[in-house]
């Protein structure tokens, strides 16, 4: 049997046995199979010589654009950015990734215009496995529908899913240390949805014979085989509809209710019109922010804040690792910092490297000639 039959002979499986506590550990040991075998699989395409779309990040943050063939991805990309994109009135205009740099609130932010992301991608046709690994290394997901067209975030999402994206979720807290003896050992939180014996099952299945394995916080059994797996990607999402220019005010109604089906709350949508410049501002303020990113302005001696050029970092970040973007060897001679704003007690608070940054604090690092 190939491995694309076995795949589904257990997929199948899985399908027809009842989830119930008797079969949970059974239904455990089957995920974690099919889990091991895409992933073989997967490998085994890869190393097939396919080129990939060799992207650089660049910027300081970078944003995956996913859509259906005619969205309007390229539209929005170059309404956005400095990139000029083909636009067509045809599906598959655009067939690499495209990238383009949106500047915004003194940050840089690498958009990717993401072509080709069509249903079976994750199954190796067409480019859509290359395009995936892009998506895999992106900070933020930004999903394109046309208000006319909102079913396909049920099929884009689904090739996110089994491409190992993981959206809107935080890794499960699984914690496996191997160990020389003893078997398998589980502790299990109270909230935890699935037994001792179904974790066994699914580390046993992968190949663990001996560790320690500790599961907490709301995870069912697909968050346990990820954490068993590891490599899934946890990355944060944003819906944005376009072509609401399009739209008749009688036809609102009935793309909040698709949205609604999708699971998709309207109020948390971005609309937009890529074609005329409508709503840009509210979806770069939801980017800005689904990124969690922070302008921190660097105090120079003599010169004062930099308010025009703000170091831009992550949320929670601290002055060391300001330090390390900044580069050379402030690092190595850092003494101390002074900060003042949103995260200082007091104006020229004196901080250590540990200290969290937050947006629009002002910084000045007190280095070792
Ligand atoms: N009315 C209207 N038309 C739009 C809007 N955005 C894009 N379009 C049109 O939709 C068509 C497809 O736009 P593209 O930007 O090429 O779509 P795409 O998602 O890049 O498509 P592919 O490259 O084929 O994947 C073009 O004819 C655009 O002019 C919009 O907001 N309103
Ligand atoms: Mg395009």
């Amino acid at each position: 049997m190939g491995l694309e039959e076995e795949i589904e002979a257990i997929r199948e499986e899985i399908a027809e046995t009842p989830y119930n506590k008797s079969t949970e550990a059974h239904i455990g040991r089957l995920k974690s199979k099919l889990a091991d075998k895409k992933d073989e699989l997967d490998d085994r395409s890869s190393a097939g010589g396919g080129h990939g779309y060799a992207v650089e990040k660049t910027g300081d943050a970078t944003v995956a654009l996913v859509g259906m063939p005619s969205a309007g991805k390229s539209t929005l990309l170059n309404a956005l950015t400095n990139a000029e994109s083909e636009v067509g009135d045809y599906e598959f205009t655009t067939l690499t990734v495209e990238p383009g740099m949106l500047e915004h609130r003194g940050a840089n932010i690498q958009l990717l215009d993401v072509p080709g992301l069509i249903e079976g991608a994750a199954g190796g046709r067409g480019r859509g496995r290359e395009v995936l690994s892009v998506i895999r290394t992106a900070d933020l997901v930004v999903f394109l529908l046309s208000a006319f067209e909102i079913d396909a975030y049920a099929r884009l999402s689904e090739e996110l899913y089994e491409n190992k994206i993981r959206l809107d979720e935080s890794p499960p807290a699984v914690r496996i240390t191997r160990k020389g003896k003893g078997g398998i050992d589980v502790t299990l939180g109270p909230d935890v949805a699935v037994d001792a014996d179904t974790v066994k099952e699914v580390l046993r299945e992968h190949g663990y014979v001996n560790a320690d394995v500790s599961v907490s916080g709301n995870v069912d059994l697909d968050g346990i085989v990820d954490g068993v797996l590891g490599n899934r990607v946890y990355l944060p999402s944003v819906v944005a509809v376009n072509k609401v220019d399009l739209i008749d005010p009688s036809y609102v109604e009935t793309v909040e209710e698709n949205l609604r089906e999708h699971g998709i709350d309207p109020e948390e949508a971005v609309f937009v019109s890529a074609e005329e410049r409508k709503g840009l501002d509210a979806l770069r303020e939801r980017i800005w922010d689904e990124l969690e990113l922070i302008r921190v302005y660097m105090d120079k001696p003599g010169r004062g804040p930099d308010y025009e050029e703000p170091l831009v970092l992550r949320r929670n970040q601290t002055v060391g690792e300001a330090c390390e973007k900044l580069g050379g060897e402030l690092a190595e001679r850092f003494r101390f910092a002074r900060v003042s704003g949103p995260s200082a007690k007091h104006d020229d608070q004196q901080v250590g490297k540990d200290h969290a940054l937050e947006d629009e604090d002002v910084l000045r690092i007190v280095a070792r000639r």
